[in-house]
């Protein structure tokens, strides 16, 4: 039998060494990779896990059970060791979809077990690897972008033998991780899932990477798949135009034809600054939290910090310590969830682990992915029937406001005016919810912060005024003000079929069929396009994942039908659409209250984000639906 990478490489580790890391590993993770070695379902018959929750791996077991577990399974792994680490022998799916259960602490249920079971690849055969075309001839395709679905798209082309040549603005790849190099940035959500399924690092620094180990990691991951010499770097893409047999993309760069192109650049790479009047008479340095300016030094300085989104959140703490006086200005006050693994290390024993016992990571991974999915789209859902809608649109929303309040008001303590600005006053998870540690309070609370909640009304030579007429002086101004989110592809210009512009047919509500496709423009292909953003959790690794599968096999089609074009039908594209938005009507996300957020445009309508659950996204973009295409 060939092994696998996720049964574990072989290990000669002294049993002490091996205690040592089972003092660190999650318990439950542990027992499942020890049905694996064992073969034995005993090993989760006889533990019992009291829940599962977000970032708490050890299943809320007691410590008892804790240490015997550890206890039982120190024998067994050193036998195992002795024995050379056998790959172990495949479970029967009933055990499997048993041990499921037992992880998640419920059913995980039919629905769910395809995406689940793609995700845990027990047989380690990277299930959604294209097959590669057996005649793709001349056949090429432009990406356009080198971040997270730009390298992927470039890693699935190449196994389908398809050429390709990525464009990509900057001078090396990871999209957002290249460009968001800000003082505490690191990812919110869990690496160990925020990872490519068939290229799961075991080696991470962090639970939530920062951004430099994110940076190697895509580098990493284009050096393992020789990808190098399929991009051109410091090449943006300004505009294409499909010229009714193929797409012309015009870059600073020079031109390039494609038969097809696939769009891999993001939703949130394009800063947005608002226009505060007098902004360009400031006299300091003023950038962007996207665009960090490393030539400046904050030390000592007088800091505006403007936006508290996810950004601004992780630049105060990292700064606070350093600077004469952070000034934070928040629009809005911002939900948070408590997570005391957010600046954890991870031990060495769980990277042991990681590395060697079978299916430790693939079981770690499921323990991330469940919790923190499609549980959030529950906790986003309208109860039209729950009473209290000004506060929270349904019971387990308002139980997560009482959790998130109860973290806030603890935190802050015997501070009215502070709490009073910190609490949001909207419905909890209704923006996107920030993961929290106590950083964020413990930074507000400092003599050298001030939190400033009222508006900005201008900016002067030498500080930012607000609408009360107090002046806040500062030497430095940071933008931490999020991205054209709304403005899906923009700045580029997009000709399809006729001479149709892109934004002009979207206006300001741009949709595509399964957030993928668009009618009269063939052979053109979004990755993270309208619809996809994920509010309610999950990663958008993994709907890269997806959608990318489905851009494969439309390729495929293409080539082996020896088809011109393919492109979605206007009805099946109206009905999509039409079915999203009566469902992200019915989520928070679209409440009254929030009149501020980069989920919605100018109107306050949502078009950008997903309002379905992984697993019928996954469903809907398992294989694409021909009957619904127009072929030529
Ligand atoms: O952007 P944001 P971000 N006047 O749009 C404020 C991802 N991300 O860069 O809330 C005054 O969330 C705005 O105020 P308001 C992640 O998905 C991930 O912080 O709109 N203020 C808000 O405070 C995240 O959600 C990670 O009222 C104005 C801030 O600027 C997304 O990127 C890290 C204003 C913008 O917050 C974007 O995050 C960083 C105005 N005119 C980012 N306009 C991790 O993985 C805007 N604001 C950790």
């Amino acid at each position: 039998m060939t092994r696998s990478f996720h049964a574990g490489s072989p290990f000669d580790t002294p049993d002490a060494e091996i205690a040592a890391a089972l003092e660190q590993v999650s318990i439950p993770t542990l027992l499942l990779s020890l049905v694996h070695i064992t073969g034995d379902p005993r090993f989760i018959r006889d533990y019992k896990q009291a829940g599962l929750f977000l970032n708490e791996v050890q299943g809320f077991m007691s410590e008892e059970d804790k240490a015997r577990a550890r206890a039982e399974a120190l024998p067994i792994i050193a036998g195992y060791r002795d024995a050379g680490c056998p790959v172990p022998d495949p479970l029967p799916p009933e055990l499997v979809e048993e041990m499921l259960d037992w992880a998640a602490c419920e059913h995980v249920g039919e629905d769910n077990l395809p995406l689940v079971l793609e995700e845990l690849d027990l047989d380690g055969v990277d299930p959604r690897r294209p097959t590669a075309l057996e005649d793709p001839g001349d056949f090429h395709v432009i990406v356009i972008g080198a971040g997270e679905s730009g390298v992927l798209a470039g890693v699935r082309l190449k196994q389908a033998g398809i050429n390709f040549t990525i464009l990509e603005k900057n001078s090396g790849p990871g999209g957002t991780w290249w460009e968001n190099s800000y003082p505490g940035a690191r990812v919110d959500v869990a690496n160990h899932f925020y990872c490519y399924s068939f290229e799961p690092s075991n080696h991470w620094d962090h639970f939530f990477a920062e951004q430099p180990e994110l940076r190697r990691y895509f580098a990493d991951v284009v050096d393992r798949h020789e990808l190098g010499p399929h991009i051109r770097f410091n090449t943006e893409v300004r505009s294409l135009r499909w010229d009714g047999a193929a797409w012309t993309v015009d870059t600073g760069n020079g031109s390039f034809t494609a038969n097809a192109v696939i769009t891999a650049v993001g939703q949130l790479n394009r800063p947005s600054i608002p226009e505060f009047p007098g902004a360009e008479t400031f006299t300091g340095p003023a950038f962007h939290s996207a665009a960090w300016d490393h030539s400046v030094d904050v030390t000592g300085k007088r800091v505006a910090l403007i936006g508290a989104g996810a950004s601004g959140f992780q630049i105060a703490p990292a700064i606070a310590d350093t600077v004469e006086h952070l000034t934070v200005f928040q629009r809005t006050a911002q939900w948070m969830f408590p997570n005391p693994m957010y600046h954890e290390p991870v031990a060495d024993g769980v990277r042991w682990a990681m590395e060697h016992l079978p299916y430790y990571g693939r079981w770690y991974r499921f323990l991330l992915l469940w919790p923190g999915a499609d549980k959030g789209l529950d906790a986003a859902i309208v109860d039209p029937d729950y009473a209290d809608q000004g506060n929270a649109v349904s019971e387990i929303n308002a139980i997560a406001r009482i959790m998130f309040t109860d973290w806030i008001t603890t935190q802050v303590g015997d501070d009215p005016d502070l709490l009073a600005k910190v609490l949001p006053d909207y419905p909890a998870t209704g923006k996107r919810t920030l993961q929290d540690n106590g950083s964020w309070l413990n930074t507000l609370k400092r003599d050298n912060v001030e939190l400033v909640r009222n508006p900005i009304e201008r900016i002067t030579p030498t500080g930012v005024v607000t609408a009360d007429g107090t002046e806040y002086p500062a030497d430095i101004i940071l933008y931490a003000t999020g991205f054209r989110a709304t403005e899906v592809l923009f700045p580029m210009t997009v000709t399809g079929r006729d001479g149709a512009d892109l934004h002009e047919v979207w206006g300001s509500r741009p949709y595509a069929y399964r957030s993928i496709t668009v009618p009269g423009f063939p052979n053109f292909f979004m990755t993270y396009g309208p619809g996809a953003h994920l509010a309610h959790g999950g990663s958008l690794i993994l709907n890269s994942e997806l959608q990318m599968r489905y851009i494969n096999q439309c390729l495929e089609r293409l080539i082996e039908k020896n088809l011109r074009t393919l492109e979605p039908r206007p009805e099946p594209t109206a009905e999509w659409h039409r079915r999203s938005q009566e469902a992200i009507r019915k989520t928070v996300w679209a409440h009254p209250s929030i009149t501020h957020s980069y989920f919605k445009n100018a109107d306050g309508e949502i078009h950008t984000v997903s309002p379905w659950r992984l697993s019928t996204y996954h469903a809907a973009v398992y294989e694409p639906v021909w009957s619904d295409f127009r072929e030529e």
